[in-house]
């Protein structure tokens, strides 16, 4: 621990932020750190040595902010979470400590391509999509706020797997993100706790303990977040499994070194890769392995360090506050009552109490297809003490309710955390909200609907648990890092106040949206992200885009509910309709798309295969002369979603109404200056709120509709008996139009087309709004103004709003106040 008092003999050379000193102190790092001669070191080596010099830079901060929270025994919250999409972190940490400039000058004095540099800059994929980019804007706003906080997660060696497209079709391909640069991050050697599995449940009654019959060390590394402003940063600490200390003597002894080795192997797989499935559940056994490793491994350090500062555990659920990001790490329910009840020896219900205070929980799916559920037998093999512990909160909850006299065998059997029906299984998130103090939804609509859908019953049973925090992004990544010109323009039309903090100041451009000026600066901004985008598109992928045309962007997770094939199916139509009528007044279009698709989710990745061929065709039909491309940039990750979101111009979020449950990438966009085509789903229901009917084109069914629709039986070809325009749209893909090689590819599609998310019912409709926004994007003046205004009614959407919500309504926690920041050096 560093020392509380400023001593003298702790005096050190304190990093200064000007460019003289940033330039020596990179050459000292790429000189005494890496060992590399400046003269022939390499931008990857340049991009290293700088990592260091910016990373002493937040390193005290960081340290100070610990010493705060310590001095003054703050409540702090810990967020628990499998994923964390962080991006690159250099440019942002520049920016978050405001030294951009001056690296950018240091790089200049060195005579280095500062932008070629902070591309070789590895991207850690350590999530899946929203969920694990969530979490990261949530880092960067607590830092920022000045939250007490700590992120907690897993240390994947392998993150999200890199994309490829060959022939049309994706190829996964092994992310080894480890390999260059690993500086960023404090390895804590000394902070390693045991993980334990297997085993048997000893002792009788009201006394018994777990012996497990496997250990697996996890070992942290912690990375630092810098919030903005530079005077705060909090960690994210991340898990790495670890055999070293648990060799298999017997084998060893044996002289068997090889089999000892391949245990220890074994055990590291924990970390070893990211699950890459944002839906269905793996049910695989090492992911439970997963989720119970960074649940074990975080409870023990909470825990720890509770223990260091209070010295008793009574008061635990008074300093700390764990949030469940989804149900991935609800173990920590039945972890913390084990560690209390079996390892403190506190009675269960001062210990429930506790546990009840402690827990907080975010749903972000409603599709049942998500929800986790767990084998009893699985998790009594792996955890049988945790399982154990499941039986008896479900046992005094079901007792609970039948005591105020809710007997109805119907609601307990479908309330009960263990599902007897689908061969008996632990329903994850019906412990997660029975085991919370809050339970909370992504979005308004979202919110609403668990309470009607799969929470209902829970709902009528704790009224008061449920609530709505409304996803955020971050502005400091999503304008400051990603879009410069923005920045700069935002910075001279806005004045003092900075809206990095308060993004409700972007409001003041309502007020100048007609401006002409600002108009033609705005779109001096827009169109230099157009030309960078249609660069890389150049570069990357031998195609040319007209930078004028419209740019129409889909970019997110492939998948049926989220209707890239709606997308598709717009394009076609379109295409022929130039085609039958060449000289009418098109607009042209390019239409970008980007995602990865779970790799075993086969009708997902029929979806990217779809939209090449669909590329191939009319990308090289000369009729078409440039009214419409399509392009589909391979490798979606933050980094390329930063060069992309600001070049858009329309944003597509067209996923059934019912079905996302917020989505982030609509805010992102309409951030930066795009205008949405959406449904009335998740977040963009806000959207509209904000930015009024004007600005937005809205289409398709409603919630309500959508259901109604399911409950008469749905059937597609009503729509397409009634659609001719529909009808050949479907005709040409399932005759092979666009897979001229091989005419049955997507033949299913016509037979057997279920038609589960409803495509053709909202077809007409999407077309139609597709035309409004032709007609729109042809007044140029109109469509600047509805770009300016989406991007000033964007202040709802800072995730700093949606952090303040959480700790005014679930966490309840202060941030520091201006006494109790980090004081200035020793
Ligand atoms: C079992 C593996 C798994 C992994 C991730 C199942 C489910 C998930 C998540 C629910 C997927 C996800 O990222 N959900 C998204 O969360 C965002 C942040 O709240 C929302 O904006 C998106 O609408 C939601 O799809």
């Amino acid at each position: 621990m560093i020392s509380k008092l400023p001593l003298p003999e702790y005096e050190y050379a304190m990093p200064k932020p000007d460019a003289d000193f940033v330039r020596r102190a990179i050459v000292y790092k790429l000189i005494f750190i890496l060992g590399v001669d400046p003269r022939n070191a390499t931008p990857q080596e340049w991009l290293n040595a700088a990592m260091f010099a910016a990373r002493d830079l937040v390193t005290e901060s960081f340290l100070k902010t610990r010493r705060s929270h310590e001095d003054h025994g703050k409540r702090m919250v810990y967020y628990l979470s499998m994923e964390f999409l962080m991006g690159r972190s250099f440019v942002n940490s520049l920016i978050n400590e405001g030294v951009y400039d001056v690296f950018n000058e240091a790089f200049e004095q060195l005579g280095l391509d500062f932008a070629d540099v902070c591309e070789q800059e590895e991207d850690p994929g350590l999530g899946n999509g929203g969920l694990g980019r969530l979490a990261a804007c949530f880092l960067d706003s607590m830092a920022t706020l000045r939250i007490p906080a700590v992120g907690y997660g897993i240390r994947y060696q392998y993150g999200m797997f890199k994309q490829e497209i060959v022939d049309g079709q994706q190829i996964e391909k092994p992310d080894l993100w480890l390999d260059h640069d690993m500086q960023w991050q404090f390895a804590r050697p000394a902070k390693r706790y045991p993980v334990s599995f297997g085993g048997r449940v000893c002792g009788s009654g009201s006394i018994k303990y777990w012996e497990p019959a496997e250990h697996i060390t996890a070992l942290a590394y912690d990375e630092v977040i810098p919030g903005y402003g530079g005077n705060v940063a909090n960690p994210l600490r991340l898990w790495t499994a670890h055999a070293g200390d648990t060799f298999d003597l017997a084998n060893f002894n044996q002289g068997d070194y090889f089999a000892a080795m391949r245990g220890q192997t074994q055990d590291e797989n924990i970390s070893r890769v990211l699950y890459p499935n944002d839906s269905t559940d793996s049910g695989r056994e090492l992911r439970l392995k997963q989720e119970y490793f960074l649940v074990s491994a975080s409870i023990q350090d909470i825990i720890a360090r509770h223990k260091c500062r209070f010295h008793n555990l009574k008061n635990l659920a008074d300093k700390v506050v764990i949030h469940l990001n989804d149900t991935h790490p609800v173990l920590a329910i039945p972890e913390l009552m084990r560690i209390l009840v079996d390892e403190e020896s506190m009675d269960w219900e001062e210990a429930w109490g506790i546990s009840c205070r402690v827990f907080s929980y975010t749903n972000h799916t409603l599709m049942s297809e998500a929800l986790e559920t767990w084998p009893v037998d699985l998790m009594g093999r792996l955890l049988p003490r945790h399982l154990d512990i499941i039986f008896e909160i479900n046992e005094q909850f079901l007792d609970a309710l039948r005591a105020i006299g809710k007997t109805d065998p119907n609601l307990i059997r479908r309330v009960s955390i263990i599902d007897e029906e689908n061969g008996r299984r632990v329903r994850m998130a019906w412990l997660a909200v029975v085991g919370s103090h809050r339970v909370n939804g992504v979005a308004k609509i979202h919110s609403d609907l668990m309470k009607t859908s799969i929470f209902a019953d829970f709902a009528k049973i704790f009224p008061d648990r449920f609530t709505n925090v409304t996803n955020g992004v971050t502005p400091r990544r999503w304008i400051a890092v990603a879009n410069r010109p923005l920045t700069k323009f935002l910075d001279k039309t806005l004045g003092e106040q900075d809206w990095r903090l308060h993004l409700d100041h972007l409001a003041k451009l309502n007020g100048l949206a007609d401006d002409p000026e600002v108009q033609a600066e705005f779109a001096e901004v827009k169109q230099a992200n157009k030309q960078r985008l249609a660069d890389y598109i150049e570069k990357e992928l031998g195609i040319k885009v007209n930078p004028q045309a419209m740019f129409d962007v889909q970019i997110k997770r492939i998948h049926e509910y989220k209707r890239q094939a709606l997308n598709v199916m717009h394009i076609i139509d379109r295409y022929n309709k130039i085609l039958e009528n060449p000289d009418a007044n098109w607009q042209p279009r390019v239409f970008i798309f980007a995602g990865k698709a779970a790799s075993a989710y086969v009708a997902a990745k029929r979806i990217i295969r779809l939209i090449n061929d669909v590329a191939a065709v009319i990308n090289n039909d000369k009729r078409i002369r440039d009214l419409i491309k399509v392009v589909f940039i391979p490798n979606y990750s933050v980094s390329l979603a930063q060069i992309i979101i600001p070049a858009a111009d329309l944003s597509e979020q067209i996923s059934l109404a019912g079905t996302e449950a917020s989505g982030t990438g609509n805010m992102k966009f309409a951030l930066n200056g795009a205008l949405t085509i959406g449904t009335l789903d998740g977040a963009n229901v806000e959207i509209l709120e904000k930015v009024g009917e004007d600005n937005i084109f809205i289409f398709g069914n409603t919630v309500e509709q959508v259901e109604a629709l399911r409950r008469e039986g749905y059937d597609p070809f009503v729509y397409l008996e009634q659609d001719s325009d529909l009808r050949r749209v479907i005709k040409q893909v399932s005759t092979g139009t666009f897979s001229p090689e091989e005419h049955s590819r997507y033949s299913n599609v016509m037979h057997g087309f279920g038609d589960y998310y409803q495509l053709a019912a909202d077809f007409r409709s999407y077309i139609e709004a597709q035309e409004r926004a032709d007609k729109h994007y042809s007044n140029p003046a109109k469509w600047r103004r509805s770009a300016l205004i989406n991007i000033a009614n964007m202040g709802y959407f800072s995730s700093d709003r949606s952090i303040q919500d959480y700790c005014k309504n679930i966490w309840f926690i202060e941030p520091l106040s201006e006494a109790e920041l980090p004081s200035e050096n020793p």
